[in-house]
This record gives structure tokens, sequence and C-alpha cells, in this order.
């Protein structure tokens, strides 16, 4: 175990040159189409050019009541879907939040540097505790300073998500800027990556509203583990319009997101699939994006099918990679903790 340790270290000191990107999902529920195509798709697009963290938000999945052995599975799970979209462990490190204790207490330190006002200007937040009002605890308030922390302790530059996450990108770069201007040079200051592409997909049955998990109506979002005819159905029952006419743009909401999904599907423009639906109804469309989604999936889904028969592999990523984590995120909050004043006890 030492000894897999210092490797892991001396992997890191090695990478010292390469930019680091870092990026997590909560571990709630099935991930959507939307999930894959507006965060994880372009994780697996960068991962080559810079040293990658991605994590199994656990601690953050918690703000939401949680059935404790349905968390541990979709905790677990999130962990294959990472593997199965294609980032290789051996190479990015693959990690639960909950496994390295520094995430929280950076947080708190990080707490005491955010003001309440901030976070009452997010809109997740405030989405949250509206669908929430039975439990609108202090997690959820904190949230973006967890978040914060996560990006922080890794000295990151670049955090890829999907354009809803923008909000807890601009608190992090702002929490960080206060505390350098007071403490010198601790952290880098991160810097969202957008994909050009399906970075806000909408729910198939109210374009209006961003493709959810926790959406209550089913037909409303693709699961990555769905199977080929339950996604060649959701996207035949897409909400469009009737103009009856094929074009890209804001006033055909609908239509619009179909293009989007379809687009980020097969790597074309809108453009280009404007020109190859030319002339056809939107039963076609429905009908190509759903052969689009199913082909992209299917793939990831019989890996992850091949994944859960093995439980020792899982557990052994969820081991190793968090010695990792917790050496790297260590290093930082080492620092922090000097810098503030707090006595260090070797
Ligand atoms: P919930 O809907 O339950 O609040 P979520 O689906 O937003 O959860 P998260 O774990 O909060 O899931 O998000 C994981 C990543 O997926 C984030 O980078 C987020 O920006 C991205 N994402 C989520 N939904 C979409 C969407 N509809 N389109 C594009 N990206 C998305
Ligand atoms: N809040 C994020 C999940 C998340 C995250 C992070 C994303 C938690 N910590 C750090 C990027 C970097 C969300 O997608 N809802």
């Amino acid at each position: 175990m030492c000894g897999t340790i210092i490797l892991r270290e001396e992997k890191s000191e090695m990478n010292k040159d390469q930019k680091v990107l870092y990026s997590g999902m909560q571990a709630t529920g099935n991930l959507t189409l939307g999930n894959y195509l507006g965060a994880l798709k372009n994780w697996v697009n960068l991962a080559s050019e810079y040293e990658c963290f991605y994590g199994v938000m656990d601690l953050h999945s918690l703000t939401v009541r949680q059935n404790p052995a349905e968390f541990r599975a979709h905790a677990r799970e999130l962990m294959m879907l990472y593997i199965a979209a294609g980032i290789d462990p051996e190479k990015n490190c693959l990690y639960l939040q909950s496994s390295v204790p520094a995430h929280a207490e950076l947080a708190w330190i990080l707490d005491c540097f955010t003001y309440m006002g901030e976070l009452q200007r997010m809109t997740q937040f405030k989405d949250k505790s509206a669908r929430h009002s039975d439990n609108i605890n202090a997690g959820l308030f904190t949230y973006p300073v967890l978040m914060a922390a996560d990006i922080l302790l890794y000295q990151t530059d670049v955090v890829p998500v999907g354009v809803d996450q923008l909000q807890h990108l601009e608190i992090t770069r702002d929490i960080a800027q206060r505390f350098n201007s007071i403490y010198g040079d601790v952290f880098t200051i991160p810097e969202p990556y957008i994909g050009k592409v399906g970075a806000k997909i909408m729910s198939l049955q109210d374009p209006a509203k961003k493709m959810s998990k926790s959406d209550e109506n089913p037909n409303a979002s693709i699961f990555l583990m769905d199977d080929p005819d339950t996604i060649r159905r959701k996207c035949k029952r897409a909400i469009t319009d009737s103009e009856a006419t094929i074009a890209y743009r804001d006033e055909q909401p609908g239509l619009k997101n179909l293009f989007d999904i379809y687009c980020a599907c097969v790597s074309k423009t809108p453009d280009e699939a404007v020109a190859e639906f030319a002339g056809c109804g939107y039963g076609q469309v429905k009908e190509a994006v759903g052969e689009a989604v199913v082909s992209v999936l299917k793939p990831l889904q019989d890996r992850v099918k091949e994944l859960q028969k093995d439980k020792s592999y899982i557990d052994n990523v969820i081991k190793t990679n968090a010695e990792r984590a917790y050496y790297c995120a260590n290093k930082t909050l080492r620092k922090v903790k000097k810098k503030v004043g707090l006595t260090e006890i070797r």
C-alpha cells in the first residue's frame, strides 16, 4: 500500500507542467443524455490534454435525502459510467469525493470567505429550495462552497461543465481571488469549459426546461441506461411545434433541441443537419435522432454491463485513485492551513 502511494506521488510530481482538469457529477439517480452530452462527452475529449481528476460527488448528493443502500449503489454506478464513457482510470484520477476528507475541511475554511449575499443569488439554490421546500438545509445553501473546494484543492485550470453550472464556476473564481488577494497566490484561478454542442439539452416534453435526472415525467429525459426501444419511443413523443418547417431557430425550441441532440451525437453542425433533413417531416427527424442516440449509447451500455460483473475491479479503482486524490488535495490544504494560521501537528 505504501509503495503504491509513493508511485502515485511521483506521478503527480512528474505531471507538474501539465494543466489540470477537474469535474464531477452528483451521485444521484440515473444520468441523462444531458449529463452525457453536456459534460461527460467533453471530459473524454479533453482527457488526453490534461492531468484529470473526476469526482463522484457523493457529499453534494446528501443535500437531498438519500436511501443509504441505493445511494451507495448509485455512487458505484456513476464510477462505472465514467469508465464506460471512455475515461481510463489508469490515466485519470476517478474517485469518490467522500474518500478525501480535505474537501469538507477546505469547504469549511472557504465558508468563512464567502458572503451570504453571494450564496443567496445562486439560481440552483433557488430552484432546488423551491423543489424541496420541506428540506431547505444549510448544505443546499453552501453547496457552491463545497464545489469551490473540490475545484481549488487540485489547483485546477479548467472545469468542463454544462451551462447550468457557470454561476458556480463564477463564485469559485471570486472566492479564490478573494483568498489570494489576502494570502498571496495560493489557488489557481479556474476557467470553465463549455462544449460547442450539447451544452444545454432541454426536456423532450418541455423545451423551456433543461433535461434533468429528477424530472417527474419519465418521457422528458433519456437515461443513459434506457433500452433502444425506450429511447426511440421517447424521441418519437418529443414535443415539437405545428409550423411544419425544418429549421434551427429559437422560435422552434423543441425541434432545435432535437437538432442539438442529433448534432452532438453525429458530430455535425446545425446547418448540416438542417440541410440533411430539408423537405422531411418531423417524424423522420425524430426517428433519426432516436437512432443516433441509440448508436451513441449502445457501446457505453455494453461496457457498463461488463463492469457490473467485476466488483473487485471497481473496488480497486475506488481505493487506488482515492490515494492519489488524497495526496494532491492535501498538498493544497496544508498550504491553506498554514496561510490562515492554523496549527499543524506533525
Ligand atoms: P438534477 O437535474 O438532479 O439537479 P443534473 O442532471 O443537473 O441534476 P448534475 O450532477 O447536477 O446533474 O450535473 C452533472 C453535469 O451535467 C454538470 O456539468 C451539468 O452542467 C451537466 N448537465 C446536467 N444537465 C444537463 C443538460 N440538460 N444539458 C447539458 N448539460 C447538463
Ligand atoms: N454541482 C455540480 C457537480 C459538482 C462539480 C464539482 C462539477 C460538484 N463539484 C466540481 C465540477 C467541478 C453539478 O454538476 N451539479
